[in-house]
């Protein structure tokens, strides 16, 4: 806000509340504090104000000339949060005792200022003198200018009848100061000291002591003490504050003062202690313990002014119920507004499927809601308006949400049933039999025919209609839909047209029979595929038991084949351990006997020369006995017939050991033919086995390079060994 705005203005006899102003305020959610300013016309107060708002340029205008200058009651909106939290608003009010006003209009416009303020400034030139109480009249005039509640008027009156008048209209002020604000008197041109009875005293011990009842006579002076008694009673917070005149030129003060250049020192800082005195007192705009923001100002102050204008008394209680239905009525619209305008949003029969689903988000909705309600009137929470309103929105809620759900219900039906009648008329073709011509047979089959395109045609009815129709009345309207056309389509069909109905039936008759032998046909072929069926079975069956022996049996023969198997390669490895030994003898035998051969020829040879030789040597003996007698040659003789003798013993010798020789020949003989007879029966055992088993025994490949055991033999001793050995 940019600068002050009228919110009360004299209209002819009334006061006029202005809506821009209203509208400004209801817009304020903070709580408010509220500064008035009152007081005599052209006492500065508008420029006090703007000294207090700190404004650059002066928000509230101040004029210069006897006239009036301020009208009504303005507002200035500084947007300034106190510490209290409290939205800082001053009013600017109509100057008091001003000469085209009255006193009736006078006294209005200071109670609204009173009424609606949290913080009064009573602005006053100079001293707290007689004069200056006896301007204050007005003051002792609220108590019967403003009530508390409507009950009060006619206690007034019968107390008045009782002559108790003074008396309770101080009780009556003691009420009413519950309900008024802190008060301030600001004594402009304050040039006195504040002194008393020679000693200094404080501005807030001045005004108390001008306040004090005077004593004395007179009716003047009984007024003057009521006065001071109503302010006594009516401001229980008072303070009192002294400003000097704020420039020394007279000329400037009538051009009117400029803020920033034409105060004196003094003066401003007279105003900046003032300023933080006012703001730090100032407190938040209560009405019944309840803090008011914007909307609640501007319904307190319409209350007030249209009592005001109907000539009534104000009457505070009855204005702040007004406030409060007001701020209810406003909270409890709002959140409905918003509750319809959400359903309106959110909900439609494209997607809410089913009143259960419907009711869920209701369900969430309706929560926002009351929380949107409790935030809006959470300033007045405890009073029974709330409570009422709270339950009246409940009440709305339910009946809107039950209306809009009909609504969509209808909506949807409407929207179900006119996607019926055309995706039907699309999807079943119309006066299908009467179209239909020719013979009876032929009828008869087209009708045979028709059942399938009837279906086929309902299907695609039913898929059509499914795919567009919105959940909320599918299904009922469908039924409902069916009922009706399915009927009717029938009927069409099937009742209405009976010579095609009994076509129709001779044509199913006919159709059944044929379907009846196809049926006994089936059945007859059925049982037939049945027992064949069966007699598989028993083959299978048989085949199953054989192929199960034949597993059993190939499992034992392989049994049996593994431990063959198994026996027959400890044989061959026994063979062939055999085999070896026999190589190895055969090769030692071979070996001796080349020796005793060898020795045998050699000593044979031996034997013949020395039988060669004893042959000779006898003869030559014999020769020599013959011959002869020479005992020396005898003698010579005889030790060759010793030598002789001593060879012969050694052929004996040779002769022994060749004996040994060929027995030891004859035994290693015997030993082979042994051997050959465990070979043969080897062989004998060898060949009983399967050939497979021959063929794997005497296969070579086992990396010794042994070939065929035929083979090896006859290799290695030809086949005349070999042969002589299994001869
Ligand atoms: N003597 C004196 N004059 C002042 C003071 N403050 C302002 N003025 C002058 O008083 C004249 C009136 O000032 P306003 O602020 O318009 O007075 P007002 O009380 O608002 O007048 P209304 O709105 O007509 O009642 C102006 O010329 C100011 O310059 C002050 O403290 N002392
Ligand atoms: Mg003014």
């Amino acid at each position: 806000m940019e600068s002050a705005i009228p919110l009360l203005q004299q209209h002819g006899e009334n006061i006029v509340v202005n809506e821009e102003a209203c509208k400004h305020l209801a817009s304020i959610k903070e709580n408010l504090v509220i500064i008035a300013c009152t007081g005599m016309y052209r006492t500065g107060k508008s420029f006090l104000l703007n000294s207090l708002a700190q404004v650059e340029k002066p928000v509230f205008n101040v004029g210069n000339t006897t006239d009036a200058c301020t009208k009504g009651i303005w507002i200035y909106d500084t947007k300034k949060l106190l510490e209290n939290g409290g939205r800082l608003i001053y009013f600017d009010s109509e100057g008091l005792a001003s000469l085209d006003q009255d006193e009736n209009y006078d006294a209005k416009i200071f109670s609204l200022s009173l009424l609606l303020s949290s913080y009064f400034i009573l602005n006053t030139m100079g001293v707290i003198d007689e004069g200056a109480i006896d301007r204050l009249f007005l003051v002792s005039e609220l108590s019967k200018r403003i009530l508390i509640e409507k009950d009060q008027v006619e206690n007034e009156n019968s107390k008045v009848k009782d002559g108790k008048d003074k008396k309770d209209t101080d009780d009556n002020s003691i009420k009413l100061a519950r309900h008024f604000p802190r008060i301030l008197f600001c004594l402009r041109d304050f040039v006195l000291s504040l002194e008393h009875n020679g000693k200094p005293i404080t501005p807030d011990v001045y005004l108390e002591n001008a306040l004090e009842s005077r004593t004395g006579k007179g009716r003047r002076v009984d007024e003057r003490n009521e006065t001071r008694a109503a302010i006594r009673n009516l401001f229980r917070d008072r303070d009192c504050y002294t400003l000097i005149r704020p420039c020394n030129d007279e000329n400037k003060m009538r051009q009117g003062l400029d803020l920033s250049s034409d105060l004196r020192p003094d003066f401003i800082q007279q105003l900046d202690t003032l300023r933080s005195r006012v703001l730090d007192a100032a407190p938040l705009k209560r009405v019944d313990g309840t803090n008011i923001n914007g909307a609640m100002l501007v319904s307190l102050t319409k209350a007030y002014v249209n009592a005001m204008n109907a000539n009534v008394l104000p009457e505070i209680k009855s204005a702040w119920n007004q406030c409060l239905q007001e701020v209810c009525i406003n909270a409890y619209e709002e959140a409905f507004s918003w509750f319809k305008s959400i359903l309106k949003d959110e909900l439609d029969i494209s997607n809410v499927a089913s009143v259960q689903y419907y009711y869920q988000q209701i369900t969430q909705h309706k929560n926002a809601v009351l929380n949107q309600f409790n935030v809006s009137v959470s300033s007045a929470s405890g009073k029974s308006q709330v409570t009422t309103y709270r339950k009246k929105l409940v009440e709305s809620v339910d009946e809107y949400t039950d209306n809009f759900l009909k609504s969509l219900i209808f909506n949807s039906k409407e929207q179900c049933q006119s996607l019926a009648a055309k995706v039907w008329k699309d999807a079943i073709p119309q006066n299908v039999h009467t179209q239909s011509k020719g013979d009876t047979a032929d009828k008869s089959k087209e009708n045979v025919v028709e059942y399938d395109v009837i279906l086929s045609n309902y299907v695609t009815f039913l898929s059509n209609y499914d795919s567009e129709a919105t959940l909320l009345c599918r299904d009922i309207v469908l039924i409902e839909f069916l009922k009706k056309m399915v009927l009717e389509d029938v009927g069409n069909k099937f009742e209405k047209n009976n010579y095609i109905n009994t076509l129709n039936i001779n044509t199913l008759n006919a159709a059944i029979r044929r379907k009846e032998n196809d049926i006994s046909n089936l059945n007859t072929s059925l049982e037939r595929e049945i027992k064949r069926g069966k007699e598989q079975q028993e083959t299978t069956k048989k085949a199953v038991g054989v192929l199960e022996r034949r597993l059993l049996n190939a499992e034992e023969q392989k049994k049996t084949v593994n431990a063959l198997l198994k026996e027959e390669v400890r044989k061959r490895e026994e063979a062939l351990s055999l085999r070896r030994d026999s190589q190895r003898l055969l090769s030692e035998e071979k070996t001796k006997s080349k020796g005793l051969e060898d020795s045998i020829r050699s000593f044979k040879n031996e034997i013949d020369n020395l039988q060669m030789k004893f042959v000779h040597y006898k003869r030559e003996v014999d020769s020599l006995v013959k011959a002869k007698e020479d005992e020396h040659i005898t003698s010579l003789i005889l030790n060759d017939i010793v030598e002789q003798v001593v060879l012969i013993q050694v052929a004996e010798k040779s002769n022994a050991t060749l004996q040994k020789v060929k027995d030891e020949l004859s035994r290693s003989m015997d030993e082979r033919s042994a051997m050959a007879i465990k070979l043969q029966d080897l062989m004998v055992k060898i060949s009983s086995l399967p050939e497979i088993y021959q063929r794997v025994l005497f296969r070579s490949g086992d990396g010794e390079g042994v070939g065929d055991f035929y083979d090896q033999v006859a290799d290695e001793d030809g086949t005349s060994m070999f042969s002589s050995w299994f001869s």
